[in-house]
C-alpha cells in the first residue's frame, strides 16, 4: 500500500515566522495535518551554521541572502514524524514561492515572497533525517508514549 512508511521531516520556522508572532499558528497547523513533535527549539544561527545546512545551494545568486536571511534573527527548527512526513509536509506548507503556493497553504498564508517564506521542509526522507540530526541529538527526539 502507498503512503504508509513513517518518515521524519525537518521543519524550520524561518526568522520571518518569529518575528511575525507566527510560531503557534503555524505549529497548530501542522498538528492538524498530523504530524507528531518529535522535538523543538528555538535557536540562533550563525551565519556560518546557517550556510552550512544551505550548503547544497551553495554558489547560486540567492545563497548569500538566503545566509543573511536566516541568521537574521532567531529560528524554530521542529523535528516531524508522520507517515509520508516528507510529501505531506511540503504539500501543507505549499511551494517555495508564495506566488505559486496553493491556496491554504502556510507559505500562501503568511510568507512575503520567494526568499522570506516562513518555513523550511526537507527535500527526501534520507535528507530529513540528515537535517533533523543538524539540530537535534537522538535523546531529544522523543517519540509519543
Ligand atoms: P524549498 O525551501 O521550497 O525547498 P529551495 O529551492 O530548496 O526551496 O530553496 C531553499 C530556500 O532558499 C527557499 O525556501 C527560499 O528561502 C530560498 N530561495 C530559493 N530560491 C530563491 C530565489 O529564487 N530567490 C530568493 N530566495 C530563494
Ligand atoms: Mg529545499
Amino acid at each position: 500500500m502507498e503512503h504508509t512508511v513513517v518518515e521524519r521531516t525537518l521543519a524550520i520556522l524561518k526568522p520571518d515566522c518569529v518575528r511575525k508572532h507566527l510560531i503557534g499558528e503555524v505549529v497548530a497547523r501542522i498538528e492538524k495535518a498530523g504530524f507528531t513533535v518529535l522535538a523543538m527549539k528555538k535557536v540562533r544561527l550563525s551565519k556560518e551554521s546557517a550556510g552550512g545546512f544551505y550548503a547544497v545551494h551553495k554558489g547560486r545568486p540567492f545563497y548569500d541572502g538566503l545566509v543573511e536571511f536566516m541568521s537574521s534573527g532567531p529560528c524554530v527548527p521542529i523535528a516531524l514524524e508522520k507517515e509520508n512526513a516528507v510529501a505531506d509536509y511540503r504539500t501543507l506548507i505549499g511551494a517555495t514561492d508564495p506566488k505559486d503556493a496553493a491556496p491554504g497553504t502556510i507559505r500562501k498564508l503568511f510568507a512575503d515572497n520567494k526568499g522570506e517564506n516562513i518555513v523550511h521542509g526537507s527535500d527526501s526522507p534520507e535528507n530529513g533525517l540528515s537535517e533533523i540530526n543538524y539540530f537535534f541529538s537522538s535523546k531529544e527526539l522523543i517519540e509519543v508514549g
